[in-house]
This record gives structure tokens, sequence and C-alpha cells, in this order.
């Protein structure tokens, strides 16, 4: 058989893959005797343990072998991750009425982050590192998309984000855009990173706007980070601090085995 193109996947074939790394990265959060399920059903234990090396004798060797893969596909993501492909755009008939609320935590208990006094704290490997009022970032050139999030839970939706092109925000801060990460501290003790080149995107996007209007509380007020080529769970909301650095700063689901590059 005559192989003709190179891995140039589509789009759909992206979205499938990115399916199952959120269903391997659930899997992985999951309780141990479903973790044992998902491994017994979807995967052979002598195919796994060929896979990553490891003799699959006891729970923490499952473990590590779902480390290893994750590990695995952090770097099949990041090679395969293209700069320039875009994620798809809706128009705006297509939004989600109403768009989900999601958190590790309850609607009824969503933060209320008063914004005038708001001051979003840059840090790490960056030449400026004064802080930014909601003003101050309102001020700043604004970009909108309608895309589609997808959740590892099992749900997407269509919505409409506005605000900073991060590209241009990092630039303007100075940012080193050759370092490895970027991480965000949020108000709600959330916390994740992202590599550089999806940093550098084009549609990443410092939301400030959510379908035209300030983003409301639950979906992050005042600043939530929205990037359409990331899981939802790599989407921080409630921004506080973002900082540059080449020490991996791990996330909050990422910490607990979630994918850590979490995209396509
Ligand atoms: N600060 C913060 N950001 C977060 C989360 C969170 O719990 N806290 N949850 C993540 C997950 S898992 C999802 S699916 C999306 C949900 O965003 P939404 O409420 O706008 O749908 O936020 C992401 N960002
Ligand atoms: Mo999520």
């Amino acid at each position: 058989m005559k192989i003709k193109t190179p891995m140039r996947l589509s789009l759909d074939s992206r979205a499938a893959i990115t399916e199952a790394v959120g269903r391997l990265a659930h899997a992985n959060r999951s309780m141990d005797s479903s973790r044992r399920n998902f491994l017994r059903n979807s995967l052979s234990l002598g195919g796994l343990s060929l896979l990553t090396g490891s003799a699959l004798v006891d729970e923490s060797s499952v473990e590590t072998a779902l480390a290893k893969i994750s590990h695995l596909n952090d770097q099949a993501q990041a090679w395969l991750f293209d700069s320039d492909r875009l994620a798809p755009t809706y128009p705006d008939s297509m939004i989600t009425r109403p768009f989900p609320f999601n958190a590790y935590y309850g609607e009824d208990e969503v933060r209320d982050i008063d914004g005038s006094s708001f001051r979003l704290e840059v840090t790490g490997l960056v030449a400026d590192k004064r802080q930014w009022s909601l003003s101050e970032l309102r001020a700043m050139p604004q970009i909108e998309q309608v895309t589609r999030h997808i959740c590892v839970e099992g749900w997407s939706a269509i919505g409409k984000w506005g605000g900073v092109s991060f590209a241009g925000f990092l630039q303007r801060v100075g940012a080193d855009l050759t370092a490895k990460y970027v991480g965000f501290k949020c108000a709600d003790d959330y916390y994740t990173s992202i590599d550089m080149a999806t940093a550098l995107h084009s549609q990443t996007t410092l939301a400030l706007t959510y379908d035209g209007r300030p983003l409301p509380p639950k979906y992050g007020f005042p600043l939530k980070l929205r990037m359409p080529t990331k899981l939802g769970y790599k989407n921080p909301k409630h921004i506080q601090a973002i900082f540059v650095t080449n020490t991996y700063p791990g996330g909050y689901w990422e910490d607990q085995g979630y994918n850590w590059f979490g995209g396509s």
C-alpha cells in the first residue's frame, strides 16, 4: 500500500485525536476501578506495557504507564501543533444558548471580583512587570471570535469571546517569546499553563467579553484566556496573574493526571 502524504491531519482527525486524548485524560483522573476498566476495555494490558516499557504488575505500574502515555501525548501534540492552522469559527446563529457553566465547584460558588480595583499581575520572563487595570486592557485593540469549547467531561458548546490578542499582549509586555511556558493563576485558586506556541497562536485571546458584553462572573470575570485550539480545562477563567517561565508550572487538573498539552 502506498502512503500518499506525510501527516497532514484534517480537522476531523485532529478532533478525533483530541477526543481520544481527552478520554485518556479523563480515564487518568478516574477512580481506581474505572481506571482498570478503561484499560481493560480500550487497550490490552500487553499493548500498554509494550508501548510504555512498563510491566503492569500492580496499581503503581499502571499509574506509571499512564503517566508515560500522557507524556508521549504532550510530545506528539506539541509536534502536531501547527501555529498557522486555525480552529473553525461559526456564525452567531450557532452560538449555544445558554452557554454551559463549568468549574471545579458549583455555580453558587462563583467568585465575585471587583473590576474597579482589579489589577492583572504580569511576572517572570517579561521586560515590563507593570500591573494592568481593566480599562488599560480595554484600550488595547480588540478581536472577537465565535468558536467551539470542548470539555473532556463530554460536552461541547459554541460561544463568542472578545478581547486582546494574547500574542500582541505578550509582545507589549516584552515577554521572552522563546520561553517554554506561560502560566496562569486564578482568583478561585485554579491554575494552568500552556506552551508558548499556543500562547502566540493568532486565535488565542485574553478575553474580556462574552457575547459582546463584559464576561459574566460565571464565565470568568474579569479575564479569561480563550484558546479554541485547546480543551476546556486549559482555558483559565478569573485570571489574576500571568507569568512567563521555563520551569514547568503544571495545572489544577493536569497535576491530577489530565494531559498537559490538552489540545490540537
Ligand atoms: N478559574 C477557573 N478556570 C476554569 C475552570 C475552573 O474551575 N476555574 N474550569 C475549566 C473547565 S474544566 C472548563 S470546561 C471551562 C468552563 O468554562 P465555562 O464556565 O465558560 O463553560 O473553564 C475552565 N477554566
Ligand atoms: Mo472542562
